[in-house]
């Protein structure tokens, strides 16, 4: 399902397809998500630099490609094609896999159940409804819809009903679009939401609060939530409608002093949050998507720094600052 960085002039396009292959399998079948990601890797690194390569020995010298790719990229340019990638693609419960996990909600645990049961296609599902769970429900009736990237043009007026209906609720409400919208793509696979009050810090222990709900049901009423997936305290799935498809939403709620942090996080992309974790790692602090914190000398994570923009977290941990655009590895 994953796309990589989209580059026309991509000169390393049937590596990275084969590369991406391979990732969908390790996360679909194999379940190893190191793998996954070490293949995902390898491919953006390869969509983006400028020449065609030659050799694994000369892939080798690109970051994220090691021994082992560098060989499968020497056995695609000397045959053509990958024995890996052959057998999968002969087996057929992968691709039954990589066909249920289509639904939203779907994942290559369930979709072996679903084997096991003795399902094997979208249409089988349909009649089988009594398996499925309300998120997966909810994802075979928009199977479609789901499917179908966003324009941005569509975001950006989904963007302003939002900000208008929630700003009438309560003007005190920060609303940001992270996720790929965020990184300027032209499309996305769905619109993730960030909210914040004032109101609402990390020092609240009460867990009932109604900031998240009472804007879900404004923005239910205005007809642009269509369907709710779920809906706690701090994050809602659903859907939302403004043309003719119905686009998966996620809206987090955040605490007010943790929202930055938030912020970088919920933009991504998922394989640029790692390398900027890992960077913070090495320069002895700890970042996650609620904070930033200093590791002192004993090992254990101090209080959290005061973040007052994304700048500042760069700053802190040293690392060259990167706009949302430059954020798409
Ligand atoms: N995220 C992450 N690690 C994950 C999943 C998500 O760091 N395993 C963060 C980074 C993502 C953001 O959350 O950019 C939003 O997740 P999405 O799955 O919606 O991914 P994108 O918005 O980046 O892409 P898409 O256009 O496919 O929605
Ligand atoms: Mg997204
Ligand atoms: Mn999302």
């Amino acid at each position: 399902k994953r796309k990589l960085p989209e580059n026309s002039n991509n000169v390393n396009n049937d590596f990275c397809d084969f590369l991406m292959e391979l990732a969908e399998y390790e996360k679909n079948v194999s379940r190893n998500i190191y793998k996954f990601n070490a293949y995902r890797k390898a491919a953006s690194t390869l969509a983006s630099h400028p020449v065609r390569i030659k050799s694994g020995q000369e892939a080798k010298k690109l970051n994220g490609i090691g021994d082992k790719i560098a060989s499968k990229l020497d056995e695609f340019i000397e045959t053509g094609q990958l024995e890996k990638v052959k057998k999968i693609r002969e087996d057929n419960t992968n691709s039954i896999i990589n066909t249920l996990t289509r639904v939203s909600g779907i994942g290559p645990a369930k979709a072996k159940e679903l084997i096991a049961d003795g399902i094997e296609t979208i249409e089988d599902l349909r009649k089988h409804t009594e398996k499925l769970n309300h998120h997966q429900i909810i994802g075979l009736k928009y199977l479609e819809d789901f499917e179908t990237k966003i324009p941005r043009e569509e975001i950006e007026q989904i963007e302003v009903v939002m900000r208008s209906k929630i700003s009438e609720l309560d003007s005190q409400f920060e609303i940001i679009i992270c996720g790929s919208y965020r990184r300027g793509k032209q499309e996305s696979g769905d619109i993730d939401v960030l909210i914040s009050h004032p109101s609402y810090t990390s020092h609240d222990t009460k867990s009932d609060n109604k900031l998240l709900e009472n804007v879900v049901n404004v923005l239910k009423s205005c007809q642009l939530i269509v369907e709710t997936i779920s809906l706690g305290s701090v994050k809602f799935m659903g859907a939302c409608r403004i043309a003719k498809r119905s686009r998966r939403l996620d809206i987090r709620l955040t605490p007010y002093d943790q929202y930055f942090c938030a912020v970088l996080y919920f933009t991504g992309s998922d394989l640029f949050n790692k390398e900027m974790r890992a960077h913070a790692l090495n320069n002895g602090f700890t970042l996650n998507e609620y904070t930033l914190r200093k590791i002192g000398s004993t090992g254990v994570p101090g209080e959290p720094l005061l973040v007052t923009c994304e700048e500042d977290i760069f700053d802190y941990i040293d690392y060259p600052y990167k706009k949302p655009e430059e954020r798409n590895i």
